[in-house]
């Protein structure tokens, strides 16, 4: 699908009302009711996460921007001069700075995000940081294929393709693999990947990190109902659900779920869903990988890695892969 990447949509972004219904049908639908995270992040849903990210327990923000500024001057010396900065899902692109700042005169940044007005906040973020550098963005959703930006392309301007944030944990192993396949190929023969990951760990350290004392998460997670409210007219009581979020040893992932209060029914337009009390809706899984594990993956599509670094605490890691 071509896609205008001049500048960002003034719309609710980049998930239309047609196609959220599509998908809200579909997933409410299934015997095990879901909803694809992506849907989180309309403007009240990006806001929140900002304010996730500065809960204490929620560790994610605090190791990658250590990370970060340790090896920065290390990825730079990788990336060489006049590279181009790739970032699928960039949100605040407040980590995305980090990078380019300590890159060698990069050539361009072209943030690829979902939700038009976090996208919007990016780009001025980046131009208020550097006003010398293309800033590019591309108001998309990065799970379908996308098509990048004309740049003022050398032939051996060299393309990164960065995802920090743990991004990639939404995406079960096969589609991780399969997301890293494309990037491949959008990257070309000298591309590079950067991607932070989270690490395996005890669930008395995940789990905490996905139900804060604040509330914060329950508030996000929760707003997803609201969202269907106010875009599809449908009429969940809010008070009804209840945020939960568990690890799940065998699958290796953090799940989200909004559980039932009670037996209900929802109407949404001309449709209507019933729940039993204690039936849930599936909002996310974050999968969490050893070093060995995800080496192995990114080595299934096509990437070899360079460098892998923990913070540390020893629960994230920055890795660096190329092609
Ligand atoms: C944005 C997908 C990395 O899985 O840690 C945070 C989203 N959900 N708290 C994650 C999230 C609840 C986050 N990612």
């Amino acid at each position: 699908m071509a896609l205008d990447h001049r500048k960002p949509r003034a719309d609710t972004g980049a998930v239309m009302d047609a196609e959220l219904l599509g998908v809200v049908v579909d997933g409410l639908s299934a015997a095990q009711k879901w909803l694809p995270p992506k849907l989180f992040y309309d403007e009240i849903g990006s806001r929140l996460f900002e304010r996730i990210c500065e809960q204490p327990e929620y560790y994610i923000p605090a190791a990658e921007r250590w990370l970060l500024k340790a090896h920065a001057n290390a990825l730079a010396q990788y990336g060489g001069p006049a590279c181009v900065l790739i970032e699928p899902g960039a949100g605040s692109a407040e980590k995305s700075l980090l990078l380019l700042q300590a890159l060698d005169q990069p050539l361009a940044y072209v943030p690829v995000e979902i939700s038009s007005t976090a996208l919007a906040g990016s780009v001025a973020r980046v131009r208020a940081a550097m006003p010398d550098l293309q800033v590019q963005p591309l108001c998309a959703d990065f799970t379908r294929a996308f098509q990048l930006p004309k740049l003022d392309w050398r032939p051996w301007t060299r393309r990164i393709v960065f995802m920090p944030g743990s991004t990639i944990g939404n995406f079960a192993p096969h589609e991780a693999r399969s997301l890293m396949a494309d990037w491949r190929r959008l990257a070309g023969p000298r591309g590079l990947l950067v991607l932070g990951v989270d690490l395996l760990k005890p669930r008395e350290v995940l789990e905490p990190a996905y139900d804060d004392a604040a509330g914060v998460t329950a508030a996000f997670n929760l707003n997803l109902l609201a969202r269907l409210n106010r875009e599809l007219q449908a009429d969940f009581d809010l008070d009804a659900f209840a945020h939960r979020a568990w690890f799940n040893q065998a699958e290796r992932r953090v799940e989200m779920h909004l559980v039932s209060r009670r037996a209900q029914q929802v109407r949404i337009g001309t449709h209507s869903f019933s729940w039993t009390r204690g039936e849930t809706i599936h909002t996310e899984n974050s999968y969490k990988y050893t070093p060995a594990d995800f080496a192995v993956l990114a080595l299934d599509a096509g990437w070899f890695r360079r460098e892998l670094w923990v913070d540390p605490h020893g629960r994230f890691s920055l890795q660096c892969f190329e092609a």
